[in-house]
């Protein structure tokens, strides 16, 4: 039964069939588009290439801003940013289209040169990037056309011919419902027809890249020798028993993630190189099998993050095993005066590293494995830098391919072009892990524990207070190494009420970490970490 409508729902009515008709194009478009990525390069991708672009083009304070707001979900926030403005404007090709199919068209082929654009600009892009983009817009224009032929819409049903928005609803005049001509039935077969084209060549494109490009096979394959020298034995792990203290190893699933890719980069163990250049005697281009075959150490090191605010997650403690990089400096032999190392990974990041940090005798390594397994995909596959007691952005490059020996006065990386700062030490730092800040928890004997770290300083001293008691010694696990992590537990006799607690540490030069509280742009944050629990009787 036809439903009547009023002329001006009428219109609207109609103006929702373009807007949908429009959208589902797009849609359509963006499927072929992944598809046609499979063939080039997953780069290519329209999606990946524009999100990317848009990444490049934030300024510092919004990403920040995203960090802060939505800490590792700031991807998630920012795709879904861009999916919404792709939907408004795919929405908006079929009002245009509405009033004449060449002006859809003709936003559909802008929009398809925003994606060759962006494609093409692309780290290590070609030419051929462009073809994905291409093809999304004839898709689009193709779909666009299509379903506007199925619908029996026309130009003339929406709007005068002027173009300008009826006053009165006359463009189809005093009737109830839509216009001659539109067929709803086919609409709708026409609209599945597109969807289920996008979704498949969606799909299908998806499939055939991480076939043709991904790197999970090659993680399921490589072996990872014995280290010539192994780690310590692991401490007690004070978190057993524990709800909410963190474990001694932070598990890969948990670890955090920080990095500026969209799409995880691939990059398959057999593919890998790595070449040593710039100022040095003899450069130096390694393969993954070649770099196998150095005398490998594994050590547990914690990794921290600048951005990460006083009690933030974005810390954690592995077992590494890698390749000392003094050695492989040594045989490059750096020239005097190369006081930096610029790292770039696969995905065009660049990180900058004090070279005296990578050959003083600290444990920094090409690092191939992480808690027990080839390194994930996250976390740098086949091979990230890892250098204990500098954060990681001035360190620990993932997916590295590149290092140039250079100086600080010539060349400036990605965030140190940001404004973070070009030496970043990590700052002495503790964290109360149990009981959650807000927690309430039962009046008796409650176990306040964390963690605190100091890298390459090591912790000597944990101390808790509570209210304004005194500070209290924690008992601390004991210490694996200097650039290890301790984790802390402090027995505790809860009374009914209230209670702030707060933690402090002191590193292994007996500094006292500063109570002073400080946001980590530039160089990391500062204060002591403080929650506050509500304790029943
Ligand atoms: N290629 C690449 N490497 C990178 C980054 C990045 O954005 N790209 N981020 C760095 C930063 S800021 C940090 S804190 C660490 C995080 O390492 P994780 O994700 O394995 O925890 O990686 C570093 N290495
Ligand atoms: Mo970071």
């Amino acid at each position: 039964m036809r439903v009547p409508v009023g002329c001006r729902e009428g219109q609207a009515f109609l103006m929702r069939r373009w807007r949908r008709i429009g959208v589902l194009a797009a849609v359509l478009g963006l499927g072929v588009g992944e598809l046609a990525a499979a063939g080039v390069r997953r780069d290519s991708s329209p999606v990946f290439a524009v999100a990317d672009a848009v990444v490049d083009l934030t300024p510092r304070v919004v990403k920040d801003l995203t960090i802060q707001l939505f800490g590792p979900a700031n991807k998630l926030v920012l795709l879904g940013g861009i999916a919404a403005a792709l939907l408004a404007l795919a929405a908006w090709t079929g009002v245009l289209a509405s009033r004449r199919l060449l002006n859809g068209t003709l936003l559909i082929a802008l929009l398809g040169a925003v994606g060759v654009l962006a494609a093409v600009t692309r780290p290590g892009a070609g030419a051929l990037d462009a073809l994905p983009s291409i093809a999304a817009a004839i898709a689009s224009a193709a779909g666009l056309t299509g379903l506007i032929t199925a619908s029996g819409l026309s130009a003339r049903a929406a709007a005068p011919q002027d173009g300008s928005v009826p006053q009165d609803g006359s463009a189809h005049r005093g009737d109830s419902g839509p216009p001659d001509g539109y067929d709803r039935r086919r609409l709708l077969v026409a609209g599945a027809v597109a969807g289920v084209g996008a979704v498949g060549a969606a799909t299908l494109g998806r499939w055939l890249m991480s076939e043709r490009f991904g790197a999970s096979r090659s993680r399921a394959v490589v072996r990872i020798p014995a280290p010539a020298s192994t780690a310590q034995p692991s401490p007690k792990d004070l978190s057993r028993g524990v709800a909410d203290l963190s474990r001694f190893h932070t598990p890969n699933q948990e670890f955090y993630r920080v990095d500026t890719a969209l799409a995880v980069p691939q990059l398959p163990a057999e593919e890998w190189r790595l070449r040593i250049h710039g100022m040095v005697e003899r450069p130096l281009t390694i393969d993954y099998r070649q770099l196998l075959s150095r005398p490998l150490i594994e050590r547990d090191i914690t990794i921290a993050c600048v951005s990460n605010p006083v009690g933030g997650p974005y810390v954690g403690n592995a077992r590494w095993v890698g390749a000392p990089l003094r050695e492989l400096l040594r045989e490059v032999s750096v020239a005097a005066g190369a006081d930096q190392v610029v790292s770039r990974s696969h995905d065009g990041m660049t990180i900058g590293t004090p070279t005296a940090a990578l050959v003083d005798g600290r444990d920094a390594m090409l690092a191939v494995a992480m808690n027990g397994e080839p390194l994930p995909i996250k976390h740098g596959f086949p091979v990230r830098m890892v250098v204990p007691g500098l954060y990681g952005y001035v360190s620990a490059c993932k997916w590295i391919v590149d290092m140039e020996l250079t100086t600080f006065a010539a060349y400036d990386a990605y965030w140190i072009k940001q404004g973070w700062a070009e030496q970043a030490e990590v700052k002495t730092a503790s964290r109360i892990d149990a009981p959650r800040d807000g927690a309430t928890v039962r009046a008796g004997a409650v176990v306040i524990g964390g963690v605190a770290w100091a890298q390459h300083r090591g912790v000597e001293r944990v101390e808790v207070r509570i209210d304004d008691g005194p500070w209290q010694a924690a008992e601390l696990s004991r210490e694996q190494s200097v650039d290890t992590w301790r984790q802390w537990v402090h027995r505790w006799t809860a009374t009914p009420g209230d209670h702030r607690l707060r933690v402090r540490a002191t590193d292994g030069l007996g500094e006292r970490q500063t109570s002073a509280r400080r946001d980590s742009f530039p160089d990391g944050a500062t204060g002591w970490h403080e929650v506050t629990v509500t304790v029943e009787g």
